[in-house]
């Protein structure tokens, strides 16, 4: 079957089920495909023969860094900035689970354009983060090029503020400023996920959702889409760790953006500038296979210099 969605990612297209035989899935890769169209998000265990022993260097170089007493059993491990955003980019073992060949090869397949993965996050405990959709934070134009993926760098057992996700929650509206009734270009927020948590609350309110908890092992890993809705619960024993990595993945010949800050009725977007982790290069904002640029009101002091300077030249252009 031809796709006549290009712009929907396969997983998140409602044609997924009749596009699906034709992508060649073994049964592993079939569940996990059906997992994330129909739940959101998907669990594997981690495609990497020397998993054990990434996770042990990078605990051991990343510890220092936080302000937590790792030696000692009973000290709270809760306190200081508790999570490093891209590590990749000094740490090689970050990097290597990151651009994990296979997991990049599995989301190229199930979303039906390239996946590169863009920015990582390492936790040394749980993040006790409301309920969210990573989509306010980092979209795309078209939009759902983009997924989350989870990993237990240890057991993660119920106090120690495991993962949570709302399961079907990414067929909801993706929410951006106009359906809140706000401006977002040019507006100054402390989390970019504030002004739309009463928005998310009402709707796990209206789908009388109940959030699942992920209790993973040790080198299981979970996929969630662009706009499932997930946090990290309570941390009940602060004494305990939740190693955990999560590394965002964006996919080929999009536009890259801040939803949060921009309005795209008005053409307003706060573009992000992206480097792929795999292999260090930029990743232009493309639209339908065109680079975007930032429209007029951010080119014309350039473009009425260069007409100033046209016209002193005595050329009569633009
Ligand atoms: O690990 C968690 O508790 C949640 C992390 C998260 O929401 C994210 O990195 O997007
Ligand atoms: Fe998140």
């Amino acid at each position: 079957m031809n796709n006549p969605l290009p712009g929907v990612p396969l997983i998140e297209s409602p044609l997924f089920p009749a596009l699906a035989p034709a992508l060649g899935l073994d049964e592993d890769q079939a569940r996990i495909a059906f997992d994330l169209h129909h739940r959101g998000y998907a669990v594997f265990d981690f495609p990497d023969p020397q998993l054990d022993a990434r996770i042990d260097r990078i605990r051991q170089r990343l510890g220092p860094r936080f302000a937590i007493d790792f030696a000692d059993p009973q000290s709270n491990k809760c306190v200081g900035d508790t999570r490093i955003q891209d590590a990749w980019r000094e740490d090689a073992d970050v990097r290597a689970i990151a651009a994990n060949p296979a997991v990049m090869s599995l989301l190229s397949t199930l979303y039906g354009r390239p996946a590169f993965p863009f920015q990582t996050l390492n936790f040394p405990v749980g993040t006790q983060q409301h309920a969210h959709s990573d989509s306010v934070h980092f979209s795309s134009l078209p939009e759902r090029f983009m997924c989350g993926v989870w990993l237990a760098m240890e057991d993660v057992g119920a106090d120690a503020g495991p993962l949570f996700y709302y399961p079907g929650s990414h067929r909801w509206p993706v929410l951006n400023n106009a359906m809140i009734g706000r401006r977002g270009h040019g507006s100054d927020l402390g989390s970019a996920q504030d002004p739309f948590a009463p928005a998310w609350a009402a709707l796990c309110a209206a789908h009388d959702a109940r959030p699942e908890l992920f209790l993973a092992r040790k080198g299981q890993a979970l996929i969630w889409c662009a706009n499932l809705l997930h946090g990290g619960s309570v941390q009940h024993d602060p004494r305990l760790t939740r190693w955990s990595q999560v590394t965002h993945y964006y996919f080929d010949d999009c536009i890259y953006y801040t939803p949060a800050f921009s309005d795209e009725a008005t053409g307003q977007l706060q573009l992000r500038t992206i480097h792929a982790i795999s292999d260090g290069r930029l990743r232009p904002n493309l639209y339908q296979g065109i680079e975007h640029r930032p429209p007029a009101t951010q080119a014309g002091p350039r473009r009425s210099l260069r007409r100033l300077i046209g016209r002193a030249l005595g050329r009569n252009r633009g």
